[in-house]
């Protein structure tokens, strides 16, 4: 392998490259480069300035994560960054793409730092469940105000270059060929005499308001990012970059990132990193299918689903030709994706000539005729099955050879949808999540015939549009929904065994889910669920008490948010959801009526029914083959239905409790509860038993 590390003499400034792709994340060998560039340059006199930069797309993305799981090798990022730090002549950060991570890390080790315009600077860490640990919590806040240094780490969101110059991260910026220009920096600083400007020696700025700051912060953290532990510590960690000289502050900083790094919390997010990445590589798929040509998408329905995935092409610059049946429709459709627009444009994300650059790329139209220029043509109306099947015979007589076609549905059988077509093998399931242009999840559903450079396409559309596709197999909602179903069951059991709606929400909220399932179904409508109920009644359980709750308010038309009421009350203008006695009420009665039980299920109970009943559906998943691997559960979940990234996924939370002590509850439920729904999964009970994983499972499936 070549040196990552290397570097050429320019008429006494030497120029440093990193060039390890695809993202020169740090690793030992890096370390072990820069280190041994450094020691040599400072045996070279004739040197009299140092511009560190990178090689191919982008400037160091951040520690190599692989080396968390490992243990990292000697030489550590403190040695290293302080060899940097302490190099006698100036050193410059020449950067371009992201700097993240230990990239900005380096980069504040350098003594000066130049940035193309392009550039962003970012310390995502705690996305990984850590905090920068190369010295990011103790340099930054010497580097730009404490209050900026907070926001950085705590949103984790790149400082374009622009805003990183103003806030004093950045000297100065470049356009045009960068290492020309970061020399010649280099170069002025010689001549000015300026020598190295070492960040651990200057004060930590705005450090007078740091009390009230990191308390304020501590208030938000406990709100915004519940059962956390690595944004506390990064508070701690910047509360001693005030208080501590700056080599305590590090060492306080390895000390809490020694105890991260191993934490479940940490394993989760890493988990999710590689799981978010394996997505894409299908097993069975050759690597080398290419995916058909994108250049035109056609959408038929135009109402919020279809708006929002028309959002989501012409973001990233694909014409859209959107066809609904009639003027109204198309008029109201098209207006709500202006609206949309709108509101970027006045929170100041979007340029008002950018709306309209987008807004002019989408064509309407009332012909399906339009759609024959289309590459990629997207169902997108209401979920009813005579409907789409309907629309699919006219789509098969208009497309143009090779076209794809996907439909939106997030239940129905695809196969039965692509038989009426003559082509079959074009037909996928694109399900999208309301609203598109926000959710990150696509659930790619491959149907019996979809050729595999349908799926290919699919993949790489989703990446193109910034989504996080992920292939499933066609069942009656396939990963997502289908997990939901015994879920909800659980959380609607529940309230007519006497938890209220609030009990069985705040428990599913404590527990880290982003909203309580009945909330949800508030919010998405609780006609929605029902009406799919009904057109599948035949197959679902003869159990009275079956998704009664939702039933019973349907019967009311308390259908949710959108009524002003269904599991909760949504009065006053701010429309916050309050308990409603009078539903709490109709359950009691409805319980007595059914003979309930009144088991009043605590916290603790309504948890575990309520995820131990998703983990053993996602067990049955995972054995029919419709989802392809464990950790597809878990992005599916985090991505798509506010399961809690720091819990890693339905199917990784599940391993880190031990799936024994999964297996013996759910037994257990089967003993107390109804066993018509307890039925602990066949892989679930195999892998308990004999003390292994999902994740060992995984791996064996691969091999
Ligand atoms: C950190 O720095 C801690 C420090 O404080 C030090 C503590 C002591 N490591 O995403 P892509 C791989 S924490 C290893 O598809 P893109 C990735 O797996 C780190 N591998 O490309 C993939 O491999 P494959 C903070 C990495 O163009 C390939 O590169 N940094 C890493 O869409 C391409 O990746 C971060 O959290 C890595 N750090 O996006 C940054 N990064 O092809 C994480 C990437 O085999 N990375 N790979 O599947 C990113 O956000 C994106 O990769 C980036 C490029 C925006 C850079």
């Amino acid at each position: 392998m070549s040196d990552p590390v290397t570097y050429t003499l320019d008429d006494g400034i030497a120029v440093i490259t990193i060039d390890s792709p695809p993202v020169n994340a740090v690793d030992q060998a890096l370390r072990a480069g820069l280190k041994k560039v450094f020691l040599e340059l400072r045996t070279q006199s004739a040197v009299k300035a140092v511009v560190l930069m990178c090689a191919g797309k982008t400037f160091v993305a951040g520690a190599d994560i692989k080396e968390f799981d490992t243990g990292i090798a000697d030489p550590g990022y403190h040695e290293v960054l302080r060899l940097i730090e302490d190099s006698a002549v100036p050193v410059v950060a020449a950067v371009h793409g992201t700097a993240l991570g230990a990239g900005t890390e380096i980069a504040l080790a350098c003594h000066y730092r130049v940035a193309l315009e392009s550039a962003r600077f970012g310390l995502p860490e705690l996305s990984l469940g850590i905090i920068p640990g190369a010295g990011g919590t103790q340099r930054l806040p010497r580097v730009v105000p404490l209050e900026v240094a907070l926001d950085m780490m705590l949103s984790g969101k790149p400082l374009p270059a622009a805003k990183a110059l103003q806030a004093g991260l950045v000297d100065a910026l470049v356009d045009g060929d960068l290492r020309p220009a970061a020399i010649a920096f280099a170069r002025e600083l010689v001549r000015k005499g300026a020598g190295p400007r070492r960040t651990r020696e200057q004060a930590v700025k705005g450090a007078e308001n740091a009390a009230a700051l990191i308390a304020a912060k501590r208030l938000q953290v406990a709100k915004t990012m519940r059962n956390r532990r690595s944004p506390l510590a990064l508070l701690d960690a910047l509360q001693a970059a005030v208080d501590l000289d700056f080599d305590q502050g590090l060492q306080l900083e390895a000390k809490l990132s020694a105890q991260l790094e191993q934490a479940t919390e940490a394993k989760a997010l890493r988990h999710l990193f590689y799981a978010e990445r394996e997505v894409r590589k299908i097993p069975g798929l050759a690597r080398d299918i290419a995916p058909r040509p994108v250049a035109r998408v056609g959408i038929v329905g135009s109402g919020t689903m279809g708006g929002g995935i028309a959002m989501c092409c012409v973001n990233v610059s694909i014409p859209v030709t959107l066809v609904d049946a009639t003027p109204q429709n198309l008029e109201r459709g098209l207006a709500l994706i202006r609206k949309n627009y709108q509101r970027s444009v006045e929170r100041g994300n979007l340029k008002a000539e950018q709306m309209e650059q987008r807004l002019a790329l989408i064509t309407p139209s009332l012909d399906f005729g339009t759609l024959a220029t289309a590459d990629l043509i997207i169902e997108a109306v209401y979920e009813n099955f005579a409907l789409k099947k309907e629309i699919f015979a006219k789509l098969d007589a208009v497309a143009k050879p090779g076209a794809i076609l996907g439909t939106n549905t997030s239940t129905l059988d695809i196969d039965t949808i692509a038989a009426e077509t003559k082509r079959p093998q074009d037909v996928i399931g694109l399900h999208f999540f309301s609203p598109a242009n926000v959710m990150q999840l696509l659930e790619i559903v491959q149907a019996g015939k979809t050729a595999p450079d349908v799926v290919v396409t699919a993949l790489e559309l989703a990446k193109r549009i910034k989504k996080t596709g992920v292939v499933a197999k066609v069942c009656y909602g396939f990963i997502g929904n289908r997990m939901m179903d015994p879920y909800g069951r659980e959380a609607e059991r529940c309230v007519l065994e006497g938890a209220t709606p609030a009990e069985v929400d705040s428990a599913l909220e404590q527990w880290g889910m982003a909203m309580g399932i009945l909330a949800v179904y508030d919010m998405a409508g609780v006609d929605i669920g029902y009406l799919t109920r009904l057109e599948r009644a035949e197959l679902l359980p003869k159990d009275p008490s079956f998704y009664r709750p939702s039933a019973l308010l349907y019967a009311r038309g308390w259908i949710g948010q959108k009524a002003g009421r269904g599991y909760y009350r949504y009065d006053g203008a701010e429309r916050k959801r309050t308990p409603d006695p009078e539903v709490i009420a109709m359950l009691a009665d409805e319980a007595q009526r059914l003979a309930i039980p009144q088991r009043h299920p605590d916290a603790l109970e309504i948890e575990q029914r309520c995820l131990f009943a998703m983990i053993n559906e996602g067990a049955l998943l995972l054995e029919e083959g419709i989802a392809l691997r464990a950790s597809d559960i878990d992005v599916v979940y985090t991505a798509g239905y506010g399961f809690p990234r720091y819990r890693g996924g339905p199917m990784f939370y599940a391993d880190t409790l031990g799936l024994k002590a999964v297996y013996d509850r759910i037994v257990e439920f089967q003993q107390t509860l109804d066993p018509q729904y307890w039925q602990p999964a066949p892989l679930l009970k195999k892998l308990a038993l004999s003390g292994s994983s999902f994740a060992q499972w995984q791996v064996e499936q691969i091999r």
